[in-house]
């Protein structure tokens, strides 16, 4: 069979227009997510499964954010019970080493937890990272209503270029050890009297347990998840066990869809 012959203008023309339909798309959305990493990733499958039109901006030109790097680049991560329903959900093959807990690759698992946040219709867009927050204030209360996007590569260049707002109805901090889209909330946003205490020495069980217990709401629109959440309240890090990063995913996912449901 011979390859079907395709001209330059049309290959640049296919790509303009489709991924300009896809940007305008995801201008204005239910939820954003700040992030590809495992919270990241679980946090748009359960929402879009949810029917909420959901888009993550990476930074990177690829997903997962810290499960490649294993344990200390060792190819395998530890995932405990009851997070290995997360996994199974997709199809990521466990194999367990003690009662409730299991290895992992993390080559499988950031391609499935990827897929099937996409399968579930949620739209993630690498090279792109958020730079600020839009906002409005009502009454006393700011509210967050959008992000603040820029090429990556924009922004590496260090040229001039103003950014452009994204509008959704939830923002979702899934940034990582730095947390920053919180960051830049509690420094432009003063009145939301934000404190960013950052996350203390490993203490793999109690990191774990908490991780999950302070995930959600952070102001009205801002939700935090993953190791951003250690990183505001100050609680410990983990190190590379992951069960905690998916359970917090999943729960960001729950609250945002509760709280979107109870406005309508
Ligand atoms: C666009 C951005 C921006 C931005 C960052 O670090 P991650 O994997 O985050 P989590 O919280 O889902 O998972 C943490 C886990 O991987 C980990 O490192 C653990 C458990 N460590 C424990 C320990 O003890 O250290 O992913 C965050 C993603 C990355 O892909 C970044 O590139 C991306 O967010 N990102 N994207 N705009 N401003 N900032």
């Amino acid at each position: 069979m011979s390859i079907r012959e395709v001209s330059e203008l049309a290959v640049t023309r296919h790509i303009l227009k489709s991924a300009l339909e896809l940007l305008y798309e995801c201008s204005d959305v239910d939820v954003v997510i700040v992030g590809a990493g495992p919270s990241g990733l679980t946090a748009a499958r359960y929402l879009a499964k949810a029917g909420l039109k959901t888009v993550v901006f990476e930074r990177r030109l690829s997903f997962g954010g810290g499960i490649g790097g294993g344990g200390m680049l060792f190819p395998r991560i530890v995932v405990e019970s009851p997070a290995d329903s997360i996994l199974r959900e997709i199809g990521c093959r466990l194999s367990e080493v003690e009662d409730g807990v299991y290895v992992v690759d993390p080559a499988e698992m950031i391609a499935k937890l990827a897929a099937s946040a996409i399968d579930a219709g949620a739209r993630i867009i690498l090279g792109v990272s958020v730079e600020d927050l839009v906002y409005r204030e009502e009454g006393d209360e700011i509210k967050v209503c959008g992000v603040v996007a820029q090429w990556s590569a924009v922004q590496l260049s260090g040229l001039h270029v103003d950014p452009i707002g994204i509008v959704s109805s939830a923002v979702v901090d899934a940034t990582g050890h730095d947390a920053e889209v919180i960051a830049i909330a509690k420094k432009k946003l003063p009145k939301l009297r934000l404190e960013l205490k950052g996350f203390s020495s490993m203490n793999v069980p109690v990191a774990e347990k908490l991780v999950v217990e302070y995930t959600g709401r952070v102001c009205p629109g801002l939700y935090v998840t993953g190791m951003a959440v250690a990183t505001l309240y100050g609680l410990p890090r983990m190190g590379p066990i992951f069960g905690g990063m998916l359970l917090s995913g999943r729960k960001v996912a729950e609250v945002i869809i509760e709280d979107l449901q109870s406005r309508k």
